[in-house]
């Protein structure tokens, strides 16, 4: 199947936001940064205030140098988290194949779309028409066969259009371009070109590749695969959080290993529910300790199976605990236990690791009543010691 990728940005997003509140801003230079005479830089300038040299990333001071006449607006972001929502549930309604790439942008699969839609920019102006009718927005739109493409032809779309990059020819659109166009070149890697004489990306793509690799290094080896419209990367759905974990700071710092130890096994029984209720396992467990001088360690180990049980998140993190106090004997500051490399293991839980099995029903019977009840409605031998200790000491220890 011919593929057929999709790049969409809404267009001056934050400033778009602002003239559909007000429609009398609409057509004029605004800006959305905050107040010229703050410190603040421009997040986003309308395409009338660009005429004037403002863009992203400028100085509010330097932009009212340049214009003075534009109406500069604090910023309204809870506004732009709406639209933002309401902008990617508009897409996901063509296909799941959709990446999210920030507030305002995304990719998506479109290949074998014909047969639904029409042609693929039919499909493009679909979706623009559909943000702009539903959210009053402008979006543009790139087509092409890789991502890279799409999103350069995007962005000589903008503001308000579409372009399409015919099949096969994303290396032919690109080479002519100037080589700023290309995702990955900023100014220092636009300057290095340059001082070799290079103008184009197609210039870029000619070069030979140890001389790519001598100026540039390894990402050079990358960046010239792009430019020669080489992208094989695909559209990644976002995946949930990619680790989860639980720290403290105690209100003293601590040096009794029991208090580390029953802190521990508190903050194991936290990170242990979350995996379970997001019905994910682990692979990995990472302890994380600040000591009194602030110098701060993380230390992992790999579970002997993916687990989502308190238990061995518990021991394998009071291994490493332990493994640390003996290196470094110092009052703690921080003390947190994480887990990381994250496995979907939907309604079988700690299938892979049989020795644990058995402790599985307990650990749910107990997030249902915590559920139900409260975290601490259960506890273990060493929380509940814990709780009573740290009380006594006034100290506030569940983060
Ligand atoms: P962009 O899509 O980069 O910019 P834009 O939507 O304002 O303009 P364009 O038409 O060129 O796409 O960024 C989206 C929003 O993210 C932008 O409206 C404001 C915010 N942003 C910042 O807050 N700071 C920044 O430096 C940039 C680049 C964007
Ligand atoms: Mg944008």
């Amino acid at each position: 199947m011919l593929r057929r990728i999709l790049h969409i940005d809404l267009d001056a997003f934050f400033v778009s936001v602002e003239q559909r509140e007000r429609p009398e801003l609409k057509g004029k230079p605004v800006v959305v940064g905050g107040r010229p005479d703050s410190r603040g830089v421009v997040a986003s300038a309308s395409y009338e205030a660009r005429r004037y040299g403002l863009k992203a990333g400028m100085s509010l001071a330097k932009a009212y140098q340049l214009c003075p006449q534009a109406i500069y607006l604090p910023g309204n972001f809870h506004l732009y988290g709406e639209a933002s929502e309401q902008f990617m549930a508009i897409l996901a309604d063509f296909t799941p194949d959709i990446e999210p790439a920030g507030m305002d942008e995304a990719y998506l699969d479109i290949s074998g779309f014909e047969p639904i839609y029409g042609p693929a920019p039919a499909t493009g102006e679909r979706i623009r028409k559909r943000i702009k009718e539903e959210l009053g927005l402008p979006a543009s739109a790139g087509i092409a066969g890789s991502k890279v493409a799409a999103k350069v032809a995007s962005d000589l779309a903008k503001p308000d259009g579409l372009l399409e990059v015919p099949p096969a020819g994303d290396c032919a659109f690109l080479s002519t371009l100037p080589l700023n166009k290309l995702p990955g070149i900023g100014p220092k890697t636009e300057a290095l070109l340059q001082s070799i004489g290079l103008r184009t990306i197609g210039q870029l793509a000619e070069l030979p590749s140890s001389q790519v690799r001598h100026l540039l290094g390894s990402s050079g080896e990358l960046l010239q695969r792009w430019a020669k419209g080489i992208d094989p990367r695909k559209i990644e759905p976002p995946t949930a959080a990619k680790s989860i974990s639980r720290e403290t700071t105690f209100a003293k710092d601590i040096i009794k290993p029991f208090v580390l130890k029953a802190t521990l096994r508190y903050l194991s029984e936290k990170v242990g529910a979350e995996l379970r209720l997001q019905k994910r396992c682990a692979r990995c467990v990472t302890l994380k300790l600040r000591y009194s001088d602030f110098q701060t360690i993380t230390r992992r180990r790999s579970l002997l199976a993916p687990s989502n049980i308190d238990q061995p998140i518990f021991i394998t993190g009071l291994q490493l605990l332990k493994k640390a106090l003996s290196q470094r004997q110092r009052p703690v500051r921080l003390l947190g236990i994480g887990v990381s490399v994250l496995i979907f293991a939907d309604g079988q839980p700690d299938m892979f690791d049989t020795s644990m099995q058995q402790l599985q029903p307990l650990n749910n019977c107990i997030d249902h009543l915590r559920q139900k009840y409260g975290f601490t409605v259960l506890q273990s031998g060493l929380t509940f010691r814990l709780k009573e200790m740290m009380a006594a000491q006034n100290s506030d220890y569940i983060s």
